[in-house]
């Protein structure tokens, strides 16, 4: 085995260097398999750059991709599925050695990925999921269970806020919802997720819920509406990632109420920015999804290209991290 990843490594180092002096790293055939002939060419197309969570996944496979020996053509969908779909067909154009995604949305992708099968070229999703009727038009999905994590989310309010913030509170514990990109897996899931723990305990109702696209200005504005419609009612807010936290919290403090305290706000990703946020005591807790996703994703690049099986579904590990324990972990986090 070791020997076998030393015979990649010096067969990748030995590609890279011919890449570096002209050679041809698009020529048939070369996929760094160990045969010591070219790198593997990895097409990526990305979401966008919507998030910190998304800022540091980009990061992450930019970095692990020439860390491991393989050439990387990145694409950037701006967030529209059909930008992702053009730098599909065009990664199958170019021939590359494998093709890896961050799906914008759930739905959509039948067509392009038959395209890529009947091309032979192996297909990695990485993040977020896609529904289609034909399993075998991708390898594998690499990242998170968004519906555990919309789990936990409900667990932690569960669990802590009659005894915290809500002990005094009354009746039904209005909650509000702010969702990511409609349609994407990661909205879909966080949301049921969430829904199938606070239904088990029938005072807390979601009273509103719409999107607010994954992004701080977004988040702020919909805040905004939802502060306008239902002012001191909203006790709670759950947000399907940091980034419209942080981007809500400013639209509590500018009606004048108290993030963290006057609404209790619980998110997702666990970026610095809301680790920020809880040790200033305005967000109560955040659920981990993490974004370094590239080392595993290159990982299992190397071995689709070596002609290895590899595992339908890889789940990245995760935590959830409440306030109090935020100024102890903000010094290691990663992203
Ligand atoms: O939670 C959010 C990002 O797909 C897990 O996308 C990802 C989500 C992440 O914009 O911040």
């Amino acid at each position: 085995m070791k020997s076998l990843i030393q015979m990649t490594l010096a067969a990748a180092a030995a590609a890279l260097l011919v890449a570096c002096s002209g050679g041809e790293p698009n020529a048939p055939g070369g996929n760094g398999n160990g045969n010591g002939s070219k790198p593997i060419v990895l097409g990526f197309s990305q979401i966008g750059a919507e998030s910190e969570w998304r800022t540091a996944n980009t990061r992450s496979i930019q970095e692990a991709a020439p860390a491991a020996g393989i050439t990387l053509k990145f694409s950037d969908a701006q967030q529209k599925q059909e930008n992702q779909i053009k730098a599909l067909r065009s990664f199958i154009a170019q021939r590359v050695d494998v093709i890896a995604f961050s799906p914008v949305v759930e739905t959509g992708w039948e067509t392009v990925l038959r395209e890529a099968k009947t091309a032979n070229i192996p297909v990695i999703l990485t993040d977020r999921a896609v529904e289609v009727s034909d399993s075998t038009l991708y390898l594998s999905l690499i990242g998170s269970d968004f519906v555990e994590e919309g789990r936990k989310a409900g667990r932690w309010l569960l669990e802590n806020y009659s005894t915290g913030a809500g002990k005094d509170v009354k009746g039904d514990i209005n909650i509000v919802e702010l969702q990511g990109t409609v349609g994407s897996a990661p909205a879909n899931d966080r949301k049921k997720g969430f829904a199938e723990i606070i239904a088990a305990e029938p005072r807390f109702k979601i009273i509103r819920s719409q999107t607010g696209d994954f992004t701080r200005a977004k988040g702020k504005e919909v805040m905004e509406a939802f502060l306008k419609a239902e002012g001191k009612k909203i006790n709670v807010l759950f947000a399907h990632n940091d980034d419209m936290a942080i981007g809500a919290i400013q639209a509590i403090e500018e009606a004048g109420l108290k993030p963290g305290t006057d609404i209790t706000i619980v998110s997702i990703d666990g970026v610095k920015g809301a680790f920020e946020a809880m040790i200033a005591g305005k967000l109560n807790v955040t659920v981990e999804c993490s974004p370094l996703l590239g080392p595993q994703l290159m990982d299992a690049v190397k071995q689709v290209a070596a002609g290895k099986e590899i595992p339908k579904r890889i789940v990245t590990e995760e935590s959830v991290f409440p306030k109090e324990t935020a100024a102890q972990v903000l010094p290691t986090r990663k992203y």
